[in-house]
């Protein structure tokens, strides 16, 4: 679920490596979104769906008849959750639950990732963020997924199923949506670089997050239904950046200075912000072997330099 996103699109190259083979949950759209699988829709099944729609759900498992389901499927933009506090609490709460519903319903034995986020942590009680750390979420979008990471734990607990959760933190590809901060970045970038545009809008430079390779975060994902007890784990690198040291390096990498084209927007401050994100993947790494495999300042440069050539640079 949620195949048509940045996630998904990877984790289906993964699955498809791996042998599987791949079903994904689409709603319809009045225009097709496929741009991220455009290249494996040869390859996958795709079944219509809505995580509003329960008995979608129901059939959309007996169809395909999964033995291990992932739900990437959310309304995934911290803005736009105070714009739609309900529909997000809609898609992101009592969407899983419908989903674990399904699952009871059609076949208890399916292995389920929830898709839980280091937003639930928020205004931080301890640095760095372990599956320990109490959560302090800071946005409807934080709200809904802290419901939804409890509700897949007790799902788990009440009805024995292999349900686990992944504390993901931010993770980034050329894949990203053009909305969130990295790709708003190295898209801009390549715009200046083409003469589209001179400037680029930001909100807040003083944000830190831990930023990582979305190809290496579904890997984990694939990995934490792969043991033999389930369990939630943090995924993280263990570093983290501000939001101007990710200016710097992108507008650095194409030749530009950012402080000729960077201009402070005050619509894209938050009402309420999460200041520093940082988190320790210990477990992870023990327990599955885990680690990532791109470096933020490669994650950065890899992303502006998918910017540039889509641009003819
Ligand atoms: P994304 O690119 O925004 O993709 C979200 C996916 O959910 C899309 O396929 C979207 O379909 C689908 N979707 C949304 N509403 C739906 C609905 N009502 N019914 C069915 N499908 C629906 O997000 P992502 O970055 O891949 O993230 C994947 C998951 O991880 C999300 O749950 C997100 O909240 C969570 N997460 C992400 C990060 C991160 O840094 N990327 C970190 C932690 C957790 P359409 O294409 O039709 O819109
Ligand atoms: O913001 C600051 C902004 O929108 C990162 C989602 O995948 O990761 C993502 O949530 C930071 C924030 O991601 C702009 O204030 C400054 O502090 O890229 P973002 P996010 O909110 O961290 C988590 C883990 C998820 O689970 C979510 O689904 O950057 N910032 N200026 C800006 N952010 C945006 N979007 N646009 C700006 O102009």
């Amino acid at each position: 679920m949620g195949i048509t996103g940045q996630d998904g699109s990877y984790l289906a190259e993964l699955l498809l490596a791996e042998g599987y083979e791949v079903f994904g949950l689409t709603r319809r759209l009045s225009a097709s979104n496929y741009w991220r699988i455009e290249h494996l829709l040869d390859r996958i099944t795709l079944i219509p769906g809505d995580l509003l729609d329960q008995l979608s759900l129901i059939r959309a498992l007996e169809r395909a008849q999964p033995h291990e389901l992932y739900n990437l499927a959310a309304m995934s933009f911290v803005p736009a959750s105070w714009d739609q506090p309900m529909l997000t609490g809609e898609f992101n709460s009592q969407g899983v639950t419908r989903v674990l519903e399904a699952v009871r319903v059609v076949d208890p034995k399916i292995r389920v990732y929830q898709a839980s986020s280091s937003e639930m942590y928020g205004k931080v009680r301890e640095i760095p963020q372990t599956e320990l750390t109490p959560f302090y979420p800071r946005s409807p979008y934080g709200v809904s997924k802290v419901f939804a990471h409890y509700i897949t734990v007790n799902y788990r607990e009440s009805y024995d199923l292999f349900a686990v959760s992944g504390i993901l933190f931010n993770h980034e590809s050329p894949r990203r949506g053009l909305e969130f901060v990295t790709r708003k970045v190295t898209n801009g970038v390549a715009r200046i670089k083409a003469g589209l545009t001179q400037q680029l809008g930001l909100g807040n430079l003083d944000a830190q997050r831990d930023w990582g390779f979305a190809g290496d975060y579904v890997r984990a994902m694939w990995m934490m239904l792969q043991q033999d007890e389930p369990d939630d784990y943090v995924i993280a690198t263990g570093e983290s950046h501000s939001v101007r040291q990710l200016v710097e390096i992108a507008f650095t990498h194409a030749g530009l200075d950012w402080q000729q084209h960077v201009v402070l927007d005050p619509a894209f401050i938050r009402p309420a912000e999460v200041d520093h994100l940082i988190g320790d993947a210990s477990k992870a790494k023990a327990q599955l072997g885990w680690s990532p495999t791109v470096d933020f300042a490669g994650l950065v440069t890899m992303m502006v330099d998918a910017d540039l050539a889509r641009y003819g640079r």
